[in-house]
């Protein structure tokens, strides 16, 4: 019997290993433009002379494929980038080099669906309210935050240690159930910073929500939904801003309706209250003309916002220290960061852009940045550069835009040489905790930025590069966003979606990606398959290091692939 279940049990292993195998060929898995080139990459097999190619019509034919052998940084890998050549017909191309098989889609708005996900992922992980438009993912109310304990750390005169708030709504952070302000923020800003430049795509797009109805752009409402709890963050007695709103340790992997630990705010904090001025700065500019749908807020975000700004002036080394919170202690994540330049650069740059006060536009001039840097919570400075560079520029901008366009020039020049044809992913630097997002799609979204501003296309290749690298054409053959491709994670790092029994997690979420640091190390049952950087990812649910979702990632994804479609949709 033990030796026949040991053989089972090998078996089954065997099997599964062999499943997990990635195909040869690695492609984008959703679907290339019509004008777009069409590369491939083929690992190990070297392709010459190989490749055919049925077209969607059924025609089969022998491409004139230019071959490039290029060998891995990290690994003895060879892998070969096949540039098909012109397919320009919209459908369904079947491509097969030897045995190896796959199929490739060209369409006119190929990114259309995976944009809309990645935004409508931020109703599905609504907290506070019972979600009764998510289909198969409708769930009943859980965290509503009415009961919700001020710290010890958090305690000041009108509200001492043990007082009760109400906290309500607001996503959850990630695959964790707490809320943290910087990380909300920041996820707002950059999703406005798209916005701002794609008013007409966003203004007809629908996510299918609660308020599609109404005359507010979807994007908007969503962002109202988060930004009604930030509001709840501010400490009324003095206008700083709590770092977060947690647990004391994170949950279990059980649904809301099924936690049971008290919440608290905890310790205001400089970084947070800064990321709170300026995101409130900018809704108090854009919810100006939905007046009709949310009366009343761009007053109460304008005034909230100085006042939180005035706060973190008066406390400028109020950084958040976990590692001094007791009664209770509190274990969750932590986002602080030791240096607010960023933060003030930002803050003060979107209140200068809402009030015209010369004093805000000092203190953004002395926290200028010296250079461009892909924007992410713990370093927001291009936050406030997006601020400068906005359809309508403030004051002279030509110094943000050179360190803008000197970053681009530099994220591209490598792609002649790179394993996957393209400008991510090509540093040891390009993979770490949350990277997809930090690196590959805020590159993405630089460049397509740039270009904008400029009036160019031309850098427009390398970030629908950066868009093939992250849907399969990859180390790992993910397609790493959930719900899209043929092979995408099935077991994200998020509570409600390994606890609500739907096989499927939720869609368009997009996750954090190779991580050779593997901080999740010491919990996971089956260990990475691999300590390269590009390769070290893994589909489980304990790896939290490399398949975790969160809201600041999922942001990024919003604002790259919406801005993509956006631009090709007219
Ligand atoms: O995104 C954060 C990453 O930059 C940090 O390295 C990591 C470890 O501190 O934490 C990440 O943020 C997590 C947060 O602290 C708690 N919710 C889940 C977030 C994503 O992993």
């Amino acid at each position: 019997m033990k030796t026949s279940l040991t053989f089972a049990g090998c078996l089954l292993m065997a099997l599964s290993l062999l499943a997990w195998q990635p195909l040869a060929i690695r492609r984008n898995q959703v679907g290339c433009y019509p004008w777009q080139e069409k590369v491939i990459v083929v690992e190990g097999i070297n392709p010459t002379g190989k490749v055919r190619v049925t077209t969607p019509t059924g025609k089969t034919m022998k491409p004139k494929a230019r071959v490039r052998e290029v060998l891995s940084p990290w690994s003895d890998k060879k892998r070969y980038v096949v540039d098909l050549g012109e397919l320009t017909a919209t459908g369904r191309y079947h491509i097969s080099v030897g045995n190896e098989q796959c199929d490739l889609v060209v369409a006119e708005h190929p990114y259309h669906d995976i944009a809309k996900a990645s935004l409508r992922l931020f109703y599905l992980i609504r907290s506070g309210v019972p979600i009764e438009q998510g289909g198969k993912y409708n769930r009943p109310l859980g965290h509503p935050d009415t009961c919700v304990f001020v710290h010890p750390s958090a305690a000041s005169a009108l509200r001492p240690a043990g007082t009760i708030i109400r906290s309500p709504y607001g996503w959850y952070d990630a695959g964790d159930y707490n809320k943290y302000v910087v990380n909300s923020a920041f996820s707002i800003g950059l999703m406005f910073a798209a916005y701002e430049w794609q008013r007409d795509y966003f203004s007809s797009q629908s996510t299918d929500i609660p308020e599609s109805k109404n005359q507010t752009p979807d994007i908007l409402d969503e962002m109202m939904f988060n930004l009604r709890w930030l509001l709840t963050m501010q400490d009324p007695t003095d206008g700083g801003v709590y770092h977060k709103l947690t647990t004391p340790n994170f949950e279990g992997f059980i649904m809301p309706t099924e936690c049971r630990q008290p919440r608290y705010v905890v310790a205001k904090s400089v970084t947070a209250t800064l990321d709170f001025a300026a995101v409130m700065a900018d809704a108090a500019r854009l919810f100006e003309p939905f007046q009709q749908d949310y009366p009343g807020f761009s007053a109460i975000a304008a005034a909230v916002s100085e006042r939180a700004y005035q706060w973190a002036k008066e406390h400028p080394t109020a950084f958040y220290r976990q590692d001094q919170l007791k009664d209770p202690a509190i274990t969750t994540g932590t986002y602080s960061d030791g240096n607010a330049r960023d933060e003030i650069f930002w803050a003060a740059s979107a209140l200068y852009r809402l009030t015209g006060k010369q004093s805000y536009l000092d203190e953004a001039r002395q926290h200028q940045p010296q250079r461009f840097s892909t924007p992410s919570w713990g370093n927001v400075a291009a936050l406030g550069i997006f601020e400068w560079l906005s359809p309508i520029p403030l004051d002279d901008t030509s110094s943000m835009l050179r360190l803008l366009t000197d970053y681009c020039n530099a994220a591209v020049k490598d792609i002649g040489s790179s394993c996957f044809q393209s400008p991510y992913g090509n540093t040891p630097r390009d993979f770490g905790w949350g990277c997809l997002a930090e690196r590959c799609c805020c590159e993405a979204f630089a460049l397509l930025y740039a270009d904008k501003i400029l009036g160019t296309t031309k850098y427009r290749r390398a970030a629908l590069q950066n868009a093939d690298y992250l849907l399969g054409r990859n180390a790992t053959g993910y397609c790493y966003v959930t719900g899209f491709g043929d092979r995408s994670p099935m077991h994200p790092h998020h509570r409600i979606s390994a606890a609500d029994n739907v096989e499927a997690p939720f869609p368009g979420m997009l996750v954090g990606g190779p991580n050779p640091a593997q901080q999740d190390k010491k919990d996971l049952k089956t260990p990475c398959p691999s300590n390269h950087p590009d390769e070290s990812y893994l589909d489980v649910t304990e790896s939290y290091a490399s398949n975790e979702i969160a809201i600041n990632w999922n942001a990024s994804l919003v604002a790259f692939l919406c801005w993509l479609d956006a631009e090709t949709a007219k």
